[in-house]
């Protein structure tokens, strides 16, 4: 039996922000799909370590390493760290990120510049950088975390929105410029997951939470394991024809206009 399209064995995985939430279930799928992953937050060394214990846990190889994405400098010395310790990264997933939820008007530009700083120049700053030995190697993968709000607009979440949807162009960009050198960029668009992020407007009973359901044809919101196949997928053989595509795992939203919450 020839090796699965899906097998990431050998392989090892960067995934920014992977010390909880979506990131942490990516880079878990990952994982179960034979990668190494390389844990990465900015929060706290012992949250890290916790993090890659857990993968450990599960009989995955995990390292974990501290830094800000948003600060280049930084990235520089991490990867250099990362690629002696571990090994070169041959699949990177931009996830870290932050939103704020406050109306435009009320927003002050340096509130707004932090949310494009960490959501959008970071993805830049660390694919730019994972992405010269991509090249040097002529293969790679690199996965950039859009969002429903790559799509479309919803109030408060301007800023957050702006640099989503620059990110899915930016990826498109980036598939542009190094697919020539066998380097797949693509982006997954989650929906409404059940995170941390979200856990202010799910809570049952909130307008935003009735809204979702009846919003999503899939009529839930998302369990974070929902993305692990978009995410083996995408860091695997089996997108190797699969460049600058954006693949939506939202349940079904963008299918639809939704329907009045009195209709079955
Ligand atoms: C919000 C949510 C969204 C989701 C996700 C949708 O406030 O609308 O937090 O931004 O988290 O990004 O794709």
């Amino acid at each position: 039996m020839g090796i699965s399209l899906f097998d990431l064995t050998g392989k090892i995985a960067l995934v920014t922000g992977s010390t909880h939430g979506l990131g942490m279930a990516m880079a878990k799928g990952l994982g179960r799909a034979g990668a190494t992953i390389i844990v990465n937050g900015n929060s706290s060394q012992p949250k890290i370590d916790d993090a890659v214990l857990e993968f450990k846990k599960e009989g995955i190889q995990a390292f974990g390493y501290k830094f800000n994405v948003a600060d280049e400098s930084e990235v520089i010395a991490a990867i250099a760290k990362m690629e002696s310790e571990v090994g070169t990264i041959d699949i990177l997933i931009n996830n870290a990120g932050i939103i704020k939820r406050i109306p435009l008007i009320e927003m002050e530009v340096s509130e707004f510049k932090e949310v494009i700083d960490i959501d959008l120049v970071s993805p830049f700053i660390v694919s730019k950088h994972v992405a010269k030995g991509m090249i040097a190697r002529q293969e790679g993968k690199i996965i950039n975390i859009c969002s429903m709000m790559s799509e479309l607009g919803r109030n408060s979440v301007g800023a957050y929105a702006a640099a989503k949807g620059g990110l899915k162009m930016l990826t498109k960009n980036m598939a542009t410029e190094w697919g020539k050198h066998n380097v797949q960029v693509n982006g997954i668009g989650p929906g409404y997951f059940a995170t941390e992020q979200t856990a202010p407007i799910r809570i049952d009973g909130h307008p935003f939470n009735d809204f979702i359901i009846n919003r999503t044809p899939a009529a839930k919101w998302g369990n974070p394991d929902d993305l692990s196949g978009a995410a083996i997928f995408l860091s695997s053989k089996a997108s190797d024809f699969v460049n600058g595509h954006i693949l939506y795992v939202d349940g079904g939203i963008l299918a639809t206009i939704g329907k009045p919450s009195n209709e079955i």
